[in-house]
């Protein structure tokens, strides 16, 4: 019986003795002691064989081939394993060129925007935001727009279903609205943002589109400061040397309101189609608030005074990149988005 105590002995030392190094090493090792085919298991059939009075320290003398196998092998795995990282890493090309990264690109409205944004920003305006989805008071009402005006009927606002007293803003006007009624003056902000309007969608224009407004609210405010301001805009969206004027207009907010206009030129085509030969270009339009809009606001009228504008955003995004169709700035073709890597 000597024998079959020898053998498992013998199992014992080849443990001990055993280091398995490599992953390969490790696998052959979990095989030949652990595995199910293993060396202990023919070792334990003889166990019948083996003299009652003998067959508790055989019992034990597995049971340690068994806890020396298991131990050396999760010891061995985890050196291997440790190992073999220690060397894919000493194997790496630090030297080895980075993979390509893909540089996006910004949306032409954004950049348009971002640049109106910072102009107005440097000189002491915030950028103010608010819901798209508004309710008729603060995106007409408010804005001094009375219930019969051509503005508020469905052929040009989307209204919810179901409902004439909720809609999506046409202008960003409901903004400054919002943070009228919220904030005593002084006031000096602007309100970027996407509205909405039902119109029949072509080459020049669409159902919906971007703005930036501007308010600027305080005791004092005159129209001198609104023109100034604007012409502060224009120099640095076109250059010191442009000029602007003033045109009488029309807006249900301002009073009294006024378009503003910056001069070309016509020496080139691309100015003389621009301006229709006139050399002068629309860009916004503009006023001081109405009475009633600061009333409506719970501003009073005979303490504070202010100025506001407004500009769409598409019709520079396309001339700024001589794009030819404001549908193609909706309609998210990789393609069309890709070109404009080069500008932020
Ligand atoms: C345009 C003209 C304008 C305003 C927007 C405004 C806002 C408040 C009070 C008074 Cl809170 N007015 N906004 C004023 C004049 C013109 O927009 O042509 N936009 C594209």
């Amino acid at each position: 019986m000597a024998n079959v105590f020898d053998e498992g002995k013998a199992i014992l030392a080849e443990i001990e003795a055993a280091s398995p190094a490599t992953p390969e090493e490790v696998e052959q090792f979990r095989i030949r002691f652990l595995g199910s085919k293993n060396i202990v298991k023919p070792l334990m059939g003889k166990m019948r064989d083996i003299p009652g009075d003998q067959k508790k320290d055989f019992g034990l003398l597995i049971k340690e081939i068994k806890g020396a196998a298991e131990a050396k092998y999760e010891a061995a795995k985890v050196q291997a394993e440790a190992a073999a990282e220690e060397a894919a890493a000493a194997n790496l090309d630090l030297t080895a060129p980075g993979e390509p990264i893909e540089v996006g690109a910004r949306h032409p409205v954004s950049i348009t925007m971002n640049r109106i944004i910072r102009i107005f920003e440097r000189i002491g305006f915030t950028v103010a935001e608010e819901r798209e989805v508004e309710d008729d008071w603060h995106n007409f009402t408010a804005m001094n727009t009375p219930e019969d005006h051509p503005a508020r009927d469905m052929q040009d606002t989307y209204y919810l279903q179901d409902s004439t007293a909720m809609l999506l803003r046409t202008h960003t006007s409901s903004v400054q609205a919002r943070v009228m009624t919220n904030t005593q003056p002084p006031i000096r902000i602007i309100a970027p943002g996407r509205v909405y309007r039902n119109e029949t969608i072509s080459a020049r224009s669409h159902c919906q589109f971007h703005q930036v407004e501007g308010l600027y609210i305080d005791k004092g405010v005159s129209f001198a400061d609104l023109k100034q301001t604007l012409y502060h805009f224009a120099r640095e969206m076109f250059g010191p040397g442009i000029e602007i004027r003033l045109r009488p207009s029309y807006f249900p907010f301002t009073e009294p309101s006024a378009e503003m206009d910056v001069y070309l030129g016509t020496d080139t085509e691309r100015t003389k189609r621009l301006t229709k030969g006139t050399g002068w270009l629309e860009i916004l339009g503009c006023g001081m608030v109405d009475p009633n809009v600061l009333a409506n606001c719970d501003i009073d009228p005979e303490i504070y005074t202010g100025f506001a504008f407004g500009m769409g955003i598409e019709r520079t995004a396309l001339q700024n990149f001589d794009i030819g169709d404001i549908r193609l700035l909706f309609e998210n073709d990789i393609r069309f988005l890709k070109q404009f890597t080069a500008a932020i």
